[in-house]
């Protein structure tokens, strides 16, 4: 009889993330999940776990929700059970009472995932094995003392060495960020067999090697770009006398590339820094790719930045591109990090003839209405912004009428 049990790792698949504004990207990610869940599928785990981020939304659009019921379809049709917990992009736990649950409620009443929220549960595997799935649900900085009252209540079953102990967390360990609150020691004094986790989105495992981060399924921003691939992690227990050991495979695959280059071009004009910029990315195979150049150096001949958008306007091939320029001039920085609220300013002040003791308003408005289009307020922040742009018309219109009446 084979006693190894092996579990399956994916994490972060952050539905509904349309990255830089673009609907391929929400694709993508759907995609990459997709891949990661075959990957695992084809070393057949006996259970998978996601330790949170399943959305990227706490109101997942109806593509997210349609999306993960295809993935969680796909385990359901190989006979593998899904354990997942709620990370910060799911839902606050706050929300979740609020609105008399979370998604992750929605696909466990439809019986595609479990959901643990501070709780375990035993699962019965065939040839009489067992696993013992703990999750605990995103608190931040609250996870530590959670963590330990959820393992005070339940000593029995954490010390019961007749299964694997298996916790799920989805939260930053100091090993990982310097300034996280929880740290791979002060998990490690609870005694689980194997800790699996989400929210940071690098591949990462402990010195011990029973603990284990398989990272986001797509890459979420440009620090993760030096891993080309994205992984998941599949996890055998076996039992060593009386300790379950854990054996941790790294499974990779390939999602959109990514491709970036630092340009440093010392002492130049600013025709050569399109120049550069512009055959640089000629000779990159930037075919679908999500691209970023940095360019540094020091200007010549003028304070005014290259023109980034009609360079990048040449490459359509590309999903993606972002140029960001930190070039100097006569020792002082060119400020390209000037906020977008000033740039803003400007351009309602400059080009759309507002006054300037107007602007910051007419930023306001530009600002709430870019929110409120793509969804990016809570229903009180949306109801707030309606009103403040009710009135800002309003107030406009009460003005114009008596300019005419004037007339
Ligand atoms: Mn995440």
């Amino acid at each position: 009889m084979n006693e190894t049990i092996k579990i399956g790792q994916m994490s972060d698949l952050h539905f509904g993330y349309r990255q830089y504004g673009k609907f391929e990207r929400l694709k993508d990610f759907y995609e990459a999940a997709m891949t990661a869940a075959e990957v695992l599928i084809e070393h057949s785990p006996d259970i998978v776990t996601i330790p949170g981020d399943i959305f990227h939304r706490s109101r997942p659009y109806p593509v997210s929700q349609r999306q993960s019921f295809r993935i969680f379809e796909r385990f359901q049709e190989e006979n593998i059970p899904v354990f997942a917990i709620r990370g910060n992009h799911d839902a606050s736990y706050i929300w979740s009472e609020r609105w008399g649950g979370n998604e992750l409620h929605v696909l466990n009443d439809l019986g595609l995932v479990t959901y643990l929220e501070d709780e375990y549960r035993e699962v019965q595997l065939d040839h009489n094995r067992m696993v013992r799935i703990w999750g605990l649900g995103y608190h931040g900085g609250e996870a530590g003392s959670n963590l330990t009252a959820l393992v005070d209540e339940n000593r029995e079953a954490l010390e019961d060495k007749s299964m694997p102990n298996i916790l799920m967390i989805h939260e930053f360990l100091d090993n990982m960020v310097p300034a996280a609150a929880l740290s791979e020691y002060s998990i490690g004094l609870h005694g689980f067999d194997y800790v699996g986790i989400g929210h940071y989105h690098r591949w990462w495992v402990n010195g011990a090697k029973n603990m284990c981060c398989s990272g986001s399924t797509e890459h979420m921003s440009v620090a993760e770009w030096k891993e080309k691939k994205r992984s998941v992690a599949l996890v055998s227990f076996e039992k060593v006398r009386t300790k379950w050991k854990p054996q941790i495979e790294r499974l990779q695959f390939g999602v959109r590339p990514k491709l970036r280059k630092n340009l440093e071009l010392g002492t130049v004009t600013a025709e050569d820094v399109t120049d550069v910029v512009t055959k640089t990315l000629h000779e990159m195979e930037i075919e679908d790719a999500v691209v970023r150049v940095d360019v540094s150096g020091t200007l010549v001949d003028t304070q005014q930045s290259a023109d980034v958008r009609s360079i990048v306007q040449q490459f359509t091939n590309a999903l993606h591109i972002d140029i960001v320029p930190q070039m100097e001039y006569a020792g002082l920085i060119v400020k390209e990090d000037v906020s977008d609220e000033v740039v803003m300013k400007e351009v309602f002040n400059q080009r759309l003839d507002v006054p300037k003791s107007q602007a910051g308003r007419w930023v306001k408005l530009a600002t709430d209405l870019k929110e409120i289009l793509t969804e990016s307020y809570d229903d009180e922040g949306e109801a707030a912004a309606i009103k403040l742009l009710y009135d800002f018309v309003e107030a406009k219109s009460v003005k114009k009428k008596r300019r005419g009446s004037k007339r």
